[in-house]
């Protein structure tokens, strides 16, 4: 059994001075025992918190983060953005997405993620065709975490129309698309590679309310009765507009009329639920997984969050387009999106309590139930995901406990994050992942010759 003794860590019971930790051979924390550094014991100087989930990535739009930030000639929107995006991914090759993947994670794991979810859709070969093997993909973002050491939790993407009504898939669509039988294959080949990975998880994706048909949902929830089931819903006007026209309902309405929405379920964005979608979501404790970066960047508008967290509606952050990748940065931009919506100060906190820290447990609970992770935080039977802040930086000058968490998300604290272990093995030193060099020179390599071209 390996030890480590940790100067000051975040517990489920709140701060603790000193505590020693025993990490099994299986990665979780065996014991937690409150006392003064022990002779011969590793010890992480500075504040450690519980590694974060983060709930929602595309990996792949890492590579062009960056490169939609020019105004174009029509009115740029989310639609705008898509076109762009739907180039650059019809240029990828595995051995490209796994390059991309790879510097996704490690700079997951250096902002403090231990987890991340994939919501992975690019399935098809650049002709539209399944691959030999049609997991390939799915098979190439558990080799990059498996890589980078984070735990990935595989959620492959069912996606077979391009709108509501069950409209043709688009060409740009071709790489993403599969139908019921196609996906089941698919799926089985992603759950035997996650399943394989000693930090892997899985569970399904319908894209959205858009891309499948109630029927096909109906059908793909029954054919995976267990596990994390993740949607993109109601992040565009347009999307609400299209959902009304098509079904007189609201997308989030639509979804609860033709599924049980439960503790398995994952709402991605849900920004333009109204008061009666957000109150079923929360009677459901069902997350919604905000990705406050991602949507301002692409003007989605703003998520009540104030409302729907006083119903102790249940959220958790994603980094969705990796355009930035941050976690101090997404819980701030969470609060901040609701102080411009509520033009009040620490909205989402409860009276008396500090917002960061009421941001990190709810997006530390939230990001592992959608996640199916099962027990989380520096704990007995947790897996020792561990984040050390170096509260040594003046940002932290005279900080103690929760305000420890208040400057790493609201104040001038970059690259805090010095250490990050992902069970028990210690992934991030001095800042930096262990493998960035050899990570990063291979992903520059691949952006030079993709977006070069
Ligand atoms: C995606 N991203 O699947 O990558 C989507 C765009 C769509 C976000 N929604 C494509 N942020 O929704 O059709
Ligand atoms: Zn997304």
């Amino acid at each position: 059994m390996d030890k480590l003794h940790l100067d000051k860590a975040l517990t489920p019971a709140g701060w603790r001075d000193g505590v020693t930790l025993t990490i099994g051979g299986d990665g979780r924390i065996a014991s937690v025992v409150q006392e003064s550094a022990p002779a011969g014991v590793a010890r992480l100087r500075g504040a450690t918190l519980p590694g974060l989930p983060n709930l929602h990535s595309h990996a792949f739009q890492r590579g062009m983060a960056g490169l939609t930030e020019v105004a174009g000639n029509s009115d740029d929107s989310f639609w705008t953005w898509r076109d762009w995006m739907y180039r650059f991914v019809g240029a990828l090759d595995p051995d490209d997405v796994e390059a991309i993947a790879a510097l996704a994670y490690v700079e997951m794991a250096e902002a403090g993620y231990t987890t991340v979810g994939e919501f992975h859709y690019l399935h098809n070969d650049r002709d539209g065709r399944p691959y030999a093997d049609p997991a390939e993909l799915s098979r190439r973002h558990v080799a990059a975490a498996g890589e980078t050491g984070i735990g990935i939790t595989l959620l492959p993407v069912f996606y077979a129309h391009s709108g509501f009504g069950g409209a043709a898939p688009n060409d740009g669509q071709r790489r993403f698309i599969n139908d019921l039988d196609g996906f089941a294959r698919l799926a089985e080949g992603a759950s035997a590679a996650a399943r394989a990975y000693a930090r892997g998880g899985f569970g399904i994706a319908p894209h959205s309310m858009r891309a499948v048909t109630r029927d096909e949902l109906t059908r793909l929830v029954g054919l995976f009765p267990e596990g994390p089931v993740h949607i993109h819903v109601s992040e565009q006007v347009k999307e609400v507009e299209d959902c009304l026209a098509a079904h007189g309902r609201r997308p989030i309405e639509l979804l609860g009329d033709t599924v049980a929405l439960d503790t398995r379920w994952c709402l991605i964005h849900a920004t333009h639920a109204d008061a009666g979608e957000r109150a079923a979501m929360a009677r459901a404790g069902a997350v919604v997984g905000l990705c406050p970066v991602t949507e301002a960047n692409l003007g989605d508008g703003l998520f009540e969050g104030v409302d729907f967290c006083a119903q102790a509606g249940r959220i958790g952050i994603g980094t969705d387009s990796n355009v930035a990748i941050s976690a101090s940065a997404e819980l701030a931009m969470l609060e901040y999106a609701q102080r411009f919506g509520s033009r009040r100060r620490n909205a989402l906190a409860p009276r008396g309590a500090s917002t960061g820290r009421t941001l990190f447990d709810a997006c530390l609970a939230g990001g592992g139930q959608a996640l199916g992770l099962g027990a989380q935080g520096i704990a007995v039977g947790a897996p020792a995901d561990l984040v050390v802040l170096d509260t040594d930086g003046i940002a932290f000058a005279a900080r103690k406990d929760d305000a420890i968490l208040d400057s790493w998300v609201f104040g001038p604290s970059r690259d805090a994050v010095r250490e990050v272990y992902v069970s028990g093995r210690r992934v991030v030193d001095g800042g930096r992942h262990v493998k960035r060099p050899a990570i990063e020179a291979r992903a520059r390599k691949v952006l030079e010759r993709v977006i070069g071209a």
